[in-house]
């Protein structure tokens, strides 16, 4: 009990220090969608401390590296919840929207794109893509430096969900994702079995093996730069293949996925343990230890 209660003091300590250094860096749109989003919600992770002396996982000493960690803990709402990947037990926190609905739940969402009343601009650094950017309740890109840490650290499946403007949903996915570190360029890998709906099916095609390109770093094949061309940063191959950080959401988001064009009013990629994907909702409650590594 009294490690329960250590752990718990170090958690309040860290969220208090993260939403202060978010506060110092935020741009003026950020505060003001904020602001406005927060009169709505709060931080799921922040409001639903449950006693966790009732819970028999070990990840209950330690704290949540993803979206999953917090499913198996008994969160079940969708929401802004503060992650802190590499282990379970140290490192900084970031906050991150969690999709605890879609296929069983426990996704962390990386990238979201949605209408809102200040539209964010995905045009970014390097650097800005690196520690991410942005606002978990509205649009945002969590980091590439967290999803390098977190996909070395478990392995995880990769999933597409998109709103058309036309109505109705579609999604791809893929087994399993890692993305190197940035000496390597953040070059992401996908492997495994792939799904999709028929809108979806080639958004992925020709995206693993790729480095990562923003308009201040071109690492793409196409003779001229994909970002700056585009107004985002992504693991480009030429310019049309998938573009999901596309400059222009105006109403909807046009995205290609090789070569075709869609319309979306909202886009989520996401990522959540592999070991989870069959029957996920089964295997969090018989085995509470998914995933989560141990403290080295
Ligand atoms: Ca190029």
């Amino acid at each position: 009990m009294r490690r329960l209660e250590q752990a718990g003091e170090e958690k309040d300590e860290n969220f208090k220090g993260e939403v202060k250094a978010d506060e110092d860096v935020k741009e003026e749109e950020d505060v003001k969608a904020e602001m406005e989003a927060e009169d709505k919600e709060e931080v799921e992770s922040e409001r639903n401390i449950d006693d966790p002396s009732n819970r028999n996982s070990y990840c209950l000493f330690v704290r949540p590296a993803d979206c999953a960690d917090y499913l198996m803990q008994g969160y079940t709402r969708s929401g802004v919840y503060m992650i802190f990947p590499f282990t379970c037990s140290c490192n900084k926190g970031v906050k991150v929207w969690c999709d605890m609905e879609t296929d069983g739940g426990g996704w962390t969402v990386f990238l979201k794109r949605q209408r809102a009343t200040y539209q964010l601009s995905f045009n970014r650094t390097w650097a800005e893509y690196k520690d991410g950017f942005g606002n978990p309740y509205n649009e945002y890109y969590m980091g590439n430096e967290y999803l390098h840490a977190m996909t070395h650290s478990r392995s995880y499946a990769l999933r597409l969900d998109v709103e058309m403007a036309t109505g109705g949903f579609n999604y791809a996915t893929y087994e399993m994702l890692t993305v190197a570190n940035e000496d390597d360029r953040y070059r992401v890998y996908l492997s495994g079995s792939s799904k999709s709906s028929s809108s979806t099916t080639y958004c992925f095609n020709y995206l693993s093996g790729r480095y990562f390109t923003t308009i201040d770093r071109d690492h793409d094949s196409y003779s001229g730069n994909c970002a700056a061309n585009q107004g985002g940063g992504w693991w480009y191959y030429n310019c049309r293949y998938f573009n999901p950080t596309n400059a222009g959401f105006n109403q909807t988001l046009e995205v290609t996925c090789n070569y075709r064009k869609m319309k979306v009013t909202k886009l989520q990629l996401k990522i959540r343990p592999k070991i989870c994907d069959a029957s996920y909702k089964t295997i969090h409650l018989s085995e509470l230890g998914c995933g989560c590594r141990r403290p080295h």
